[in-house]
């Protein structure tokens, strides 16, 4: 008898996830598939790949062994048909389904494969909402209807409220809703940085490694090591890991930048929240028990759980907001390709140097160095945000456009002018010499203003300020910076413009 066929995506990893929930393990057939369109469409991270086929390979595995039929395409089965849609025909034909049921995708240009799928299979197509998230789409553009600006803080706040989640009553924990201040503290030499534990590949990834190397072999990034959890087990040991070992110096560390050590404080749960295999909830309850437990101060716990039901959620409701045009705006009309030294690490700065070496060997960045080295670089260097949005779409294991695009369109490059973030996130070398010890290893000098050895972040900031005036200049938040421009000496003005232009020349 025939039954529904069930598609579950790469990023879908959940064995609640709602296109499950009501499966009949008789009748049904589960799909999985490793296409090459998704992993060309743009040219993912080698690891990124090889994360998610491995992670695939190992749910398919988990759903079999739950009793249930997985009919399962690995990217080297000679039928192959290459796309979603493509794959998805193959299964219709031989299954011959009564009805196909899918969650709703991260990504828009995957929604609109799916909403021609009825038509072209003859079923019925049921998309269901994607409830692994706090808010869903619809609650989001709630909020947003109707207000000028909209701002993460004030949505966090509901999140807060919404989900009784730091609360006591209707007042925060703390008597402060955000612990921001208590999160910008150096990292003196002496603090140890906690391990990194190393999940080992087994036989399926490295199975899949060395399809990868074979298929992809010419994508950017390392696979010398593969060091991420694959299953729903290591992932929850990751978890545990995070919350008894890095969480309580998190917030504290939270900004903090150091030369040789790239995961610092941080949880290195992202590309785990994002495919499936860890649920917001259930990070966000082990980060609320932990504060229960003591293990951890407020200014960590706060700090964390904005960054998932805050930020997170907000950067998602403004995606399904915004999308299909949020990525057309360019509001600095900035142009100025990609440097090759995004790929390849090779520039005498040391900051961009171990942020882009650290991304090719771990397809992983902490947010500061995505948001103040590479993004700030990008923002003020000019460049385009199409390309930038690629290359953070296809360097970071956790990239999907639904998260990457805000980020990068939004709060790092103000394309949107001004829609996510109130103002331009620019800064100069004295951002990353405070946060981080790159500096004292750089060719550059951080104190120098101009000439040929000063610090690039200094002038190209500046610079940045002067093309983007008229923009930029009604901006209140950007006042005392246009009043320390407007003050400048004729003399100085031309030494940054001309730093700028054989700086930007040299790219
Ligand atoms: P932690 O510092 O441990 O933070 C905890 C969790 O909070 C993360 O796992 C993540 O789920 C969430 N989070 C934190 N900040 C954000 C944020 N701004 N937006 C959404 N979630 C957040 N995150 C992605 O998941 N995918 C991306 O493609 C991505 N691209 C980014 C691009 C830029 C330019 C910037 C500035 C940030 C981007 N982020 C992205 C957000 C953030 O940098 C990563 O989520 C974080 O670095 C992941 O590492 P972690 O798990 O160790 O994070
Ligand atoms: C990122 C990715 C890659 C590289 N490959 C696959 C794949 O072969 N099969 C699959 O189901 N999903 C893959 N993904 C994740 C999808 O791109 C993601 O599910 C969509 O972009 C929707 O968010
Ligand atoms: Fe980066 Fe400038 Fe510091 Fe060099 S001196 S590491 S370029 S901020």
């Amino acid at each position: 008898m025939p039954g529904t066929l069930r598609f579950i995506l790469g990023d879908q990893l959940d064995t609640e996830i709602s296109s499950l929930r009501d499966v009949n393990a008789s009748n049904d057939v589960v799909f999985m598939c490793e296409v090459a369109d998704e992993a060309n469409y743009v040219r993912h991270h080698k690891q990124k790949i090889a994360f998610l086929f491995s992670a695939m390979r190992h749910h398919a595995q988990a759903l079999k062994d739950r009793g249930l039929t997985v009919r399962y395409t690995k990217l080297n089965d000679p039928e192959n048909a290459g796309s979603f849609t493509d794959e998805l025909a193959r299964a219709v034909a031989e299954v011959e389904p009564e009805r196909i049921v899918v969650t709703e995708p991260g990504e828009w240009r995957v929604l609109e494969d799916m909403r021609s799928w009825e038509g072209r299979f003859g079923v019925p197509v049921d998309i269901l909402d994607d409830d692994r998230f706090y808010c869903t789409r619809q609650r989001f553009a709630d909020w947003a209807q109707g207000r000028k600006a909209l701002r993460m803080e004030f949505f966090y706040r509901e999140m807060r409220r919404e989900n009784d989640i730091l609360m006591e009553g209707d007042k925060p924990v703390g008597g402060q809703w955000n612990f921001d201040k208590d999160n910008r503290e150096t990292m003196a030499s002496e603090v140890e940085v906690p391990a990194h534990h190393v999940f080992r590949p087994d036989e399926i990834t490295y199975e899949v490694i060395e399809l990868i190397k074979t298929r992809f072999g010419n994508h950017f990034g390392s696979l010398d090591k593969f060091e991420w959890p694959v299953t729903r087990p290591e992932a929850l040991r990751a978890l545990g890991f995070f919350i008894e070992e890095r969480f309580s110096g998190y917030g504290t560390y939270q900004d903090a930048m150091k030369q040789g050590e790239p995961f610092l404080f941080h949880s290195l749960l992202s590309p785990m929240i994002n495919c499936g295999l860890l649920r917001p909830k259930e990070v966000v309850d082990a980060a609320l028990e932990a504060y229960d437990d003591g293990k951890a101060p407020l200014n960590a716990v706060e700090g964390f759980v904005r960054q998932i039901i805050g930020w997170r959620e907000y950067v998602r409701g403004i995606y399904w907001l915004k999308m299909p045009d949020y990525k057309d705006s360019n509001e600095l009309s900035a142009t100025r390709p990609l440097p090759d030294f995004y790929w390849t690490g090779e520039t005498q700065m040391n900051c961009l140097r171990q942020a882009i070496t650290e991304t090719r060997e771990n397809a992983y960045a902490h947010h500061i160095q995505r948001l103040m080295v590479t993004g700030n670089f990008a923002l003020i260097a000019g460049l385009s945000p199409a390309e930038v949005e690629e290359w953070y779409l296809i360097v970071y294991a956790d990239a999907y456009e639904w998260v990457e695009l805000p980020n990068v369109h939004g709060m790092i490059l103000y394309a949107d002018g001004g829609y996510l973030a109130s103002k331009p996130y620019a800064s100069s070398g004295a951002y990353i010499n405070k946060m981080s010890d790159y500096c004292g290893n750089c060719s550059y000098s951080v104190s120098k203003k101009n000439g040929p050895k000063a610090c690039p972040f200094n002038y190209l900031y500046w610079n940045f300020l002067i093309e983007n005036e008229e923009t930029l200049r009604s901006n209140q938040r950007m006042g005392m910076m246009y009043g320390t421009l407007n003050r400048m000496k004729p003399d100085k003005i031309d030494a940054i413009k001309e730093d700028s232009r054989r700086f930007l020349e040299s790219l």
